[in-house]
C-alpha cells in the first residue's frame, strides 16, 4: 500500500487562505441551512460575509496571528494564573479547569462520565449518583452567586443527553449531587439566580408529549417543553413551567425577578424545514414571582410520575411568560453586567436584539407591549450566537458563520435604534474557525473586568499538527483590555467545550486534604458503625450476607492489609480510607484483571463493589506514585474455589 497523500499542508500557515475559508463557510451554510437558506441577508454591514474575503469588511482588523501573544499569556514556571476558567467538557461529560491567561489545563472533573483516573462511575458513591448511566453531554457551567457575583460555593452543569443537572462542590472540586429533571429531554441552557444561591433554571430543548408515556406520539402540536426550577442548595426540583415551543439557552437577571429562555422552534416543527419556517421566533421571559405565587397557591398540576408542581403557561403571553419577538431562530441570551439589558442573538439573523429588563414589569402589567421592551437591534454579522461583556459598556458577540468576534457598544446601539447616525460596531476580529460560545473574565457577574475574552471555536481544521479524523477544538484567548481585540493564544481542546466562565482567583478556595465533615462521609461511617470498625484505624474483612466487606487503610507506602481471601463469584466491597494527611498524597486502589481502579485522596474514604473472578492470586496495587516504595504498595486478593 502506498501512503496516502496528506490533504492538509504539512506546515499550516497561521492564517488560512481565502479559498479555504470560503469552502469551509460553504460547508457550514449547508449544515445550517440545508442548502435551502438564502445567505444574501439584507443590511449586513461590516465584517466578513460569505461573499467577502476575511479582513475585507469595514473596520475589520483582519486575521490576527497572535505574534505578540506569547508574552501576554506567559505565566512563568511556579507562578499562578490570575483566573480560573471553568470549561464544560461537552461530549466527554466532564468539566475542565483551566488557568487563564496561560490556558493551561489544570484539572478534569468527571461528572456524567465514567472516568478511569478517579474511578468516578465505579465507586459506590458516584454509581449511586449516576444511576447506571455512563455518558453525558455537558454544555453550560455556571457558579453559584451571592449579590451578583460568584460566592465560591458550587459549580452547576447540565447534561443534555440524560436531562440532568449536576453540582460540584468547589471546596473539593468533586460532584456532590446529581438530579434527574422530570418531563424533560435535551436539558440545555441552565442558569443560577444571581442575587443569591437560589434557583437554578433549566431548559428542556426537545418538546415531547406531556406526559411522555406513549400518548400523542404522532401529534407534535401537543408536545411541550419545561422550564424547570431546581433549588441550588438542596438540588430538589421546586417547580416546572410548561410552555409551547422549545427552550434553548437560559439566563437569569440580577434581581431574582426573571429568567429568559430562547425559543428557536416557535413553529413547533419536528423537521429542520419546519423548525426554520418562521421569520420570527421568540425569547421567553419568565416571571419567577408570578410562577412562585401560583405554586404557593396550589394553582398547579403534576405531569406523569413526577410530584413536582407544574405551572401551565402554554398558549402565549400570560402572567407567567411573555414572548419577546426575535428574528430568527434565536440562540444565546446574555445579561449585561449592570443588570440592565438582555442581549438575544439571532443565529440565522445578522442581528442581536436588546431588551431593557426594567421595562418588563410594565409588559407583565399589560401597560406596554412586549416589543416595546426592545431598545436596540444592531447588525453584528452572520450567525450571532453568544455575547460577553467587558463592564465598560461594550458587548462581544460570537459570530458563527462569519467566524468573527464582533465588539459593539450597547449605548451606541440604543442610540442607533432611536434613529441617531452612529455605528455601534467598535471592532471585529477573525477567529479560527466557527466560534460558538464566548465569554469574558467575570462577564457573567456585576464585576466584569474586561481583561480576557475566550472564543470557543468548533473546528480547528488545519490549525495544529494533524491528529487523525477527529480533531481538537480551538479555544482562542483574546486580550480585550484595549480598544481592539488582540488574539494572544490558541488552545487546542478535547471536544467539545461549548461554554466557559472565567473567574477571578481570589473567589475560589479549595481544600488541601479532605474535610471529614462533608456529607459524603456519613455513608461510610454508617457502614463502619454497623461493623464495629474505625475507618481511620482498622483494616478488616467482615462477612456480609453472601459477600464480604473489606475495610482497608492506606498510608504511604502500605495498605492496611497485605492479603484478603474471597470465594470465586463472591461479591466484594472494598472500602479504603487514606490516612495520609498530606497535600497531594493520593493513593489509588486497583485490582488486577478485575476492572477495578479508583482514587483515594488525602483523608478520603472511597469504596467499590465488584465480583471476585476465577480462583487464583490477584494482586491489588496502588496506582498513584506516592512514595519511593510505591511499587511495593500492593497485596494479594486470594480467590478460592
Ligand atoms: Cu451555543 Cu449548547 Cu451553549 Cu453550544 S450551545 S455553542
Ligand atoms: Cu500509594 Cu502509590
Amino acid at each position: 500500500m502506498s501512503p496516502q497523500k496528506p490533504t492538509n499542508p504539512p506546515a499550516s500557515p497561521p492564517v488560512q487562505d481565502d479559498a479555504s475559508r470560503r469552502r469551509f463557510l460553504g460547508l457550514s451554510t449547508a449544515l445550517v441551512g440545508g442548502g435551502a437558506l438564502a445567505w444574501s441577508l439584507p443590511g449586513c454591514t461590516g465584517g466578513t460575509t460569505t461573499s467577502q474575503p476575511p479582513g475585507g469588511g469595514e473596520g475589520h482588523e483582519g486575521v490576527a496571528t497572535g505574534h505578540e501573544g506569547g508574552s501576554k499569556t506567559h505565566v512563568a514556571p511556579g507562578k499562578h494564573d490570575d483566573y480560573y476558567g471553568f470549561w464544560s467538557g461537552g461530549q466527554s461529560g466532564e468539566i475542565r479547569i483551566l488557568g487563564v491567561p496561560s490556558m493551561r489545563e489544570l484539572k478534569r472533573i468527571p461528572v456524567f462520565n465514567r472516568d478511569s483516573t478517579t474511578g468516578w462511575g465505579q465507586t459506590d458513591f458516584s454509581k449511586a449518583l449516576l444511576g447506571g448511566r455512563s455518558v453525558g453531554d455537558t454544555h453550560h457551567v455556571h457558579l453559584s452567586y451571592t449579590d451578583g457575583t460568584y460566592d465560591g460555593r458550587y459549580v452547576y452543569v447540565n447534561d443534555k443527553v440524560n436531562a440532568r443537572l449536576a453540582r460540584v462542590r468547589i471546596a473539593t472540586m468533586e460532584v456532590d449531587k446529581i438530579v434527574d429533571i422530570p418531563n424533560s429531554q435535551g436539558t440545555h441552557g441552565i442558569f443560577p439566580q444571581r442575587h443569591k444561591t437560589g434557583l437554578v433554571l433549566c431548559n428542556s430543548e426537545f418538546r415531547t408529549p406531556m406526559p411522555n408515556d406513549g400518548r400523542d406520539l404522532d401529534d407534535p402540536k401537543k408536545y411541550a417543553a419545561m422550564h424547570t426550577a431546581i433549588d441550588g442548595e438542596t438540588m430538589e426540583v421546586k417547580w416546572q413551567c410548561m410552555v409551547d415551543g422549545n427552550l434553548d439557552l437560559c439566563a437569569t437577571d440580577y434581581t431574582g425577578d426573571y429568567s429568559f429562555a430562547c425559543c428557536y422552534n416557535s413553529e413547533g416543527g419536528v423537521t429542520l424545514e419546519e423548525m426554520m419556517a418562521a421569520d420570527q421566533d421568540w425569547v421567553y421571559c419568565f416571571n419567577l414571582k408570578a410562577i412562585q405565587a401560583a405554586v404557593d397557591a396550589g394553582k398547579t398540576m403534576t405531569v406523569g410520575d413526577s410530584k413536582a408542581p407544574v405551572v401551565d403557561a402554554r398558549g402565549g403571553d400570560n402572567e407567567f411568560v411573555q414572548r419577546v419577538p426575535v428574528p430568527k431562530s434565536p440562540h444565546g441570551v446574555n445579561i449585561s453586567p449592570d443588570g440592565k439589558y438582555a442581549v438575544m442573538c439571532g443565529k440565522l439573523s445578522p442581528t442581536v436584539t436588546v431588551v431593557e429588563i426594567s421595562r418588563l414589569a410594565d409588559v407583565f402589567a399589560g401597560k406596554i407591549k412586549v416589543a416595546d421592551a426592545i431598545v436596540a437591534q444592531p447588525e453584528v454579522g452572520l450567525g450571532p450566537l453568544h455575547t460577553a461583556f467587558d463592564g465598560r459598556g461594550n458587548a462581544y458577540t460570537s459570530i458563527f458563520l462569519d467566524s468573527v468576534m464582533t465588539k459593539w457598544n450597547i449605548d451606541k446601539a440604543i442610540a442607533a435604534y432611536k434613529g441617531e447616525q452612529v455605528d455601534p460596531i467598535v471592532a471585529k476580529l477573525d477567529v479560527h474557525y466557527q466560534v460558538g460560545h464566548t465569554n469574558a473574565s467575570m462577564s457573567e457577574t456585576k464585576d466584569a473586568d474586561g481583561k480576557w475574552l475566550v472564543a470557543l471555536c468548533k473546528f480547528s481544521k488545519d490549525r495544529y499538527l494533524p491528529v487523525g479524523l477527529q480533531k481538537p477544538e480551538n479555544d482562542q484567548l483574546i486580550d480585550i483590555s484595549g480598544d481592539k481585540l488582540d488574539l494572544v493564544h490558541d488552545g487546542p481542546a478535547h471536544p467539545e467545550p461549548h461554554d466557559a466562565v472565567i473567574v477571578r482567583k481570589d473567589l475560589i478556595s479549595t481544600l488541601q486534604v479532605n474535610d471529614r465533615t462533608d456529607e459524603r462521609f456519613r455513608m461510610y461511617e454508617a457502614w463502619a458503625a454497623e461493623d464495629g470498625i474505625k475507618l481511620m484505624d482498622d483494616s478488616k474483612v467482615i462477612p456480609k450476607g453472601k459477600g464480604l466487606r473489606v475495610y482497608m487503610t492506606s498510608q504511604a507506602p502500605k495498605f492496611g492489609l497485605t492479603e484478603f481471601r474471597v470465594k470465586s463469584g463472591q461479591q466484594v466491597q472494598v472500602i479504603v480510607t487514606n490516612r495520609d494527611n498530606v497535600e497531594d498524597l493520593t493513593h489509588g486502589f486497583a485490582v488486577s484483571n478485575h476492572d477495578v481502579n479508583f482514587i483515594i485522596n488525602p483523608q478520603d474514604t472511597q469504596s467499590v463493589t465488584f465480583t471476585a473472578g476465577k480462583p487464583g492470586v490477584y494482586w491489588y496495587y496502588c496506582t498513584w506514585f506516592c512514595h519511593a516504595m510505591h511499587l511495593e504498595m500492593r497485596g494479594r486478593m486470594i480467590v478460592e474455589a
